[in-house]
């Protein structure tokens, strides 16, 4: 049984902060044989500044994927069409971003997803920086101050620059209270390919309208499926990520036991995976416990009715490890703790416009919502920048183009606490993420959630979330759906913190 004390000093008091709340927060699958606290914080060592050379240009390139077709990908670098870039906590990052991408006018920005960093470094455009036009650069100075996975990506056109492949992952390390005996990096995403070996259309109104268009090509890694070796019998750390603009996945574990180590790049005190539900732009550190040499284990989504392997773990070597699995837990984060009695609460409700509607309506005439064959117009019949399906408090931006920007949904006190409800009022799901800040899950009014730290939480329809952070990160952050298209359809806008 978890006492309440436990409960307190495993979710680090934010369990606690949940009585002020209205949704119940709950503690899903606690092993007693698991560790219930975070190690101490990580301290930042880093010393060195990593020189990141970022040129956005089209490379034509050929994964394994994609079958013997190469596609002209836009992508960051020469070396590896998806770059990883490690560093230790306390480490600068210089980021040269060059803008070389084959299209006049295309726009670029680089936003690093996760970081709380300073308001000018975020890369949105128009809200934080000019765009960096075909031609120019832009340079990125900063220090992450939370350890854990994270990631880049474009924040201009997002839609067809993602999905052509402009991200990269960035790890900040030092979170580890004990070394794990290997590490696994697994990068999820589609492709949206054509028959005749083009890209399909990156948004498309059936796609914006509903749950995303998704790609005809699933992909681990740039593989149909990953294949790693690891060293048997030991606690082998994969990080998940779901870099899709579209698709969200239930990540499970086959053949070898694995907890939740991490949500969004952020220490929770471990518990054993069941399954994790991921939407775009999420993130989920395991630890797994691999087979005996020569076994597999297979990492899952388990969400679509045939479910997809997407990476195989084999085991090899003598056994690490004799003991039963219990991983050790990772550093907790120095992330400020609101105060729920005294917070201010803010309702977003998540919805669809007037013409999101009659789109909806039309869809489900025509036979389904959710991507089914129907008679609705062909991509690309109206024009991306007039177009809004979806509202954040009523309010749907770019409405009139990104560069117009609207008044915030909110203006926040510097140091003040909030708990945001999410209010779902459509009949799709939306990954919410906020910019600038690390927020807690406190719960939701319809399923059990674990109290954990995040940057994009799942609300579901017809569901409440309520998240809570202190407004700790002066400037103008946005507040958008991650499913790309409803994002480039309306559903965004940014809080102020002054
Ligand atoms: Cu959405």
């Amino acid at each position: 049984m978890i006492t309440r004390r436990r409960l307190i000093a495993g979710a680090g008091g934010l369990a606690a902060m949940a009585v002020a709340g209205r949704v119940a927060p709950s503690r899903a699958g606690r092993d007693p044989a698991f560790a219930e606290t975070l190690g101490p914080a990580a301290v930042p060592e880093g010393r060195a500044t990593v020189a990141l050379d970022l040129v956005a240009a089209e490379r034509p390139t050929a994964l394994p994927c994609f079958g013997g077709r190469t596609l002209p990908l836009w992508t960051f670098s020469d070396a590896d069409p998806l770059p990883v870039v490690r560093m230790r906590l306390g480490d600068r990052l210089v980021t040269r971003l060059q803008n070389r991408l084959p299209r006049a006018g295309e726009h670029t920005s680089i936003h690093w997803h996760g970081i709380r960093l300073p308001n000018r470094e975020d890369g949105v455009p128009y809200l934080t920086q000019p765009p960096t036009v075909v031609g120019e650069s832009h340079t990125y100075d900063f220090v992450p101050p939370d350890t854990g996975s994270f990631f880049f990506h474009t924040h201009c056109n997002t839609v067809e620059q993602l999905g052509r492949g402009l991200a990269g992952l960035l790890i900040v390390e030092g979170d580890e209270t004990e070394p794990y005996d290997g590490e696994v990096v697994l990068a999820v995403r589609d492709w949206r390919i054509g028959a005749d070996g083009g890209f399909l259309p990156f948004l498309t109104d059936r796609g914006a309208s509903a749950a995303g268009s998704f790609g005809t090509v699933r992909s681990t890694n740039g593989a149909d499926v990953a294949a790693a070796t690891v060293p048997a019998g030991a606690d082998v750390r994969v990080r998940v990520y779901n870099l899709d603009a579209s698709r969200v996945m239930a990540v499970g574990v086959e053949g070898a036991e694995a907890a939740v180590v991490a949500v969004d790049g952020i220490a929770v005190p471990p518990f054993p995976l069941t399954s994790w539900v991921m939407g775009p732009a999420m993130r989920l550190d395991l630890v797994v416990r691999t087979p005996a040499d020569g076994g597999v284990a297979t990492v899952v989504d388990w969400r679509p009715a045939t479910p997809k392997t997407l990476a195989t773990l084999t085991a090899a070597g003598e056994r690490k490890r004799l003991t039963a699995f219990s991983p050790a837990p990772l550093r907790r984060a120095a992330i400020a703790v609101p105060d729920l009695l005294a917070a201010e609460r803010l309702t977003f409700a998540l919805s669809t416009t007037a013409t999101g509607q009659a789109v909806g309506a039309a869809l489900a005439a025509a036979g389904g919502m959710e991507g089914g064959v129907g008679g609705l117009p062909g991509p690309d019949d109206l024009c991306l920048s007039d177009r809004t399906f979806w509202a954040i408090n009523k309010a749907a931006w770019p409405a009139d183009g990104h560069n117009r920007l609207p008044p915030p949904l909110a203006v926040l006190r510097r140091g003040g606490s909030y708990v945001v409800e999410l209010v779902n009022t459509t009949r799709h799901i939306h990954p919410i993420h906020i910019h600038g800040h690390t927020f807690t899950v406190i719960g939701s009014n319809d399923r059990p959630l674990p109290v954990h730290h995040a940057d994009t939480v799942l609300v579901y329809p017809k569901e409440r979330v309520e998240v809570a952070f202190v407004a700790d990160n002066p400037g103008d952050w946005m507040v958008h759906c991650h499913l790309i298209e409803h994002q480039e359809t309306g559903m965004m806008g940014y809080l102020r913190v002054a």
